[in-house]
């Protein structure tokens, strides 16, 4: 996941049928929370910067509400850039306007003013996350948002000692608004990140770094844990595990899974896992560890970065901590047998709801491609520039927001409403990908229309365009079902056999297989928009 990627584009515009909609009935609580952005110092690795931060602070805090809340978030801009947040997950029914991408639902929060999100929950229980949602941004600005059962309401699965998170992010030396101005001066990949981190500190394996360096978990012997585990770092999918601990994975992307007993997850960027953790082995010093899932020629940091699990009472702590046996880089075979598992709690108390009879179904192929840069060397492969594109089409970010243009109908110059439904050429997607690595996308702002209430399904096709890679694909506004997976081309006769639509997890963010397809299904209906990124 080393390439650079522009951010990709599908707009889902909802007819708006506010006569039909019925409000929502809830005892639900009011939270305000004081977002001032700010560049702050830091050091990691022997390295001192300034970067952007949410109240100073690395991660950023923790929003805390009970389903069904709404928060108030003044965010405050003391920073040098304009800048937006998102909340990342929260699908905020008929409240685009505060879902926070820059250009897309929002003008971006310049330096000295403020802005009110107003975030409503509804559906959602367990972990999200907040990041800020401009530029590279969202590498420093973050943080986790914990959503509890509503009063009265227990978790599905035993109650937990503590709960704690762990959140996971990357470390860049450079100044991040530096390395994505380069990069996208020069159309080459971004510099890679210098270390992982674990709730902000990088463990103990990197340069300049010791015990001090690592963020501590204490744990108290026979108690039982819930990590609430996010993956922040950019772009990169992560194994993570616990030296010589099973865990069980209760959720994913704030709704509860059937339980997942194992000794490791693989996490895409994005997505966030809840894990019951009891701390039974002899009290002693366990590593915790996360480092990269990257089945792909792209480059990328593959160091580990680790947290220490410190048990109460008095022993002398081991000189090296056992290290989880965590599986290879490139084990595609142990990320693809996590994620396989996953299945919705899908009971009485939190039933699924999975589109059986489709209205509108969108087939889109996944490509890195290249543009070439007519009488100048850009600094991607052959001295071409690199793009992503769906369907062919790169991202272009318009200067009115989106939304602002659709709901005052001035839709002219800012995007057209023609994202096709089908890729523009039919080839061979996981093979032989012949002259298509080079094929100039092309760059638009285009917009699918999506009537209110339609099943809709949505088949990714991975390609071979550029690097094979996996591609982590997250949908703004919904949590949708992922109902199959599998490698090679899609077949409409063939591959739709596999689905399941008894029990598939509930998320918002996935993992389009190397070589494969993922294919989701939702029903449209959360109106206004809703921006599809990888
Ligand atoms: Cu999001």
């Amino acid at each position: 996941m080393g390439l650079k990627k522009m951010d990709l584009i599908l707009w889902f515009i909802g007819f708006l049928f506010l006569n039909g909609l019925v409000e929502l009935s809830t005892a639900a609580n009011i939270h305000h929370y004081s977002f001032i952005l700010k560049e702050t110092s830091f050091t990691r690795l022997c390295t001192t910067k300034n970067m952007l931060t949410v109240n100073g602070m690395f991660p950023g805090p923790t929003i805390t509400v009970r389903k069904g809340d709404t928060a108030f978030i003044n965010v405050h801009n003391d920073g040098k850039y304009g800048v937006t947040i998102h909340w990342h997950g929260v699908k905020q029914p008929r409240n685009p306007w505060s879902d926070g991408p820059e250009n897309i639902t929002q003008c971006p929060i310049q330096p000295g003013k403020n802005f009110t999100y107003e975030v409503n929950f509804s559906s959602e229980e367990g972990t999200l996350w907040w990041h800020a949602h401009s530029d590279w941004s969202r590498a420093t600005a973050h943080g986790p948002i914990v959503i509890l059962p509503p009063v009265g309401n227990s978790y599905p699965f035993q109650t937990p000692y503590q709960e704690k998170t762990v959140l996971l992010a990357s470390w860049f030396n450079e100044d991040l608004k530096q390395i994505y101005d380069n990069s996208t001066a020069t159309g080459a990949e971004p510099d890679l990140a210098d270390a992982y981190t674990i709730n902000g500190w990088q463990g103990v394996s990197y340069s300049c770094s010791n015990e001090t360096t690592a963020y501590h978990l204490q744990v108290d012997n026979g108690n039982t844990y819930l990590l609430r585990v996010i993956n922040a770092a950019m772009n990169i999918e992560m194994f993570f595990g616990i030296a010589q601990h099973n865990f069980t994975v209760v959720a994913q992307d704030a709704a509860y899974i059937k339980p997942i007993t194992t000794n490791y997850i693989m996490i895409s960027p994005g997505q966030t896992m809840d894990i019951l953790f009891t701390a039974n082995q002899k009290p002693s010093y366990y590593f915790m560890a996360a480092r990269p899932f990257a089945d792909t020629t792209a480059p990328s940091n593959n160091n580990a970065t680790t947290a220490i699990v410190q048990y109460s009472g008095s022993y002398t702590p081991p000189l090296t901590p056992p290290f989880p046996d965590l599986p290879g880089i490139t084990d595609k075979q142990a990320a693809d047998n996590f994620t396989n598992q996953t299945r919705s709690l899908a009971n009485s108390e939190y039933p699924v709801n999975v589109p059986t009879k489709i209205d509108k179904s969108i087939f889109m192929a996944i490509a890195v491609n290249q543009i070439v840069c007519p009488g100048q060397s850009c600094g991607g492969p052959d001295g071409n520039r690199l793009a992503a594109s769906l369907n062919n089409i790169t991202f272009s970010t318009p200067t009115l927001d989106i939304l602002t243009a659709y709901y005052w109908n001035i839709s002219n110059g800012t995007y057209t409403p023609d994202f096709p439904s089908r890729p523009p050429h039919i080839y061979n997607f996981t093979g032989d990908v012949g002259n298509s690595t080079i094929y100039n996308p092309v760059v638009g702002t285009n917009v699918t229309k999506v009537k209110y209430g339609d099943a809709v399904e949505i088949v990714f096709q991975g390609t071979n365009v550029g690097s094979a890679e996996n591609h982590p694909m997250h949908l703004h506004g919904f949590s949708f079902y992922l109902v199959g997976t599998g490698s090679g081309n899609f077949n409409a006769t063939n591959s739709s056999q596999s689905y399941n639509l008894v029990d598939p997890p509930l998320v918002n963010t996935i993992g389009v297989p190397k070589d494969g397809w993922a294919t989701i299904r939702f029903f449209a209906n959360n109106p206004g928009e809703v921006y599809m990124s990888y």
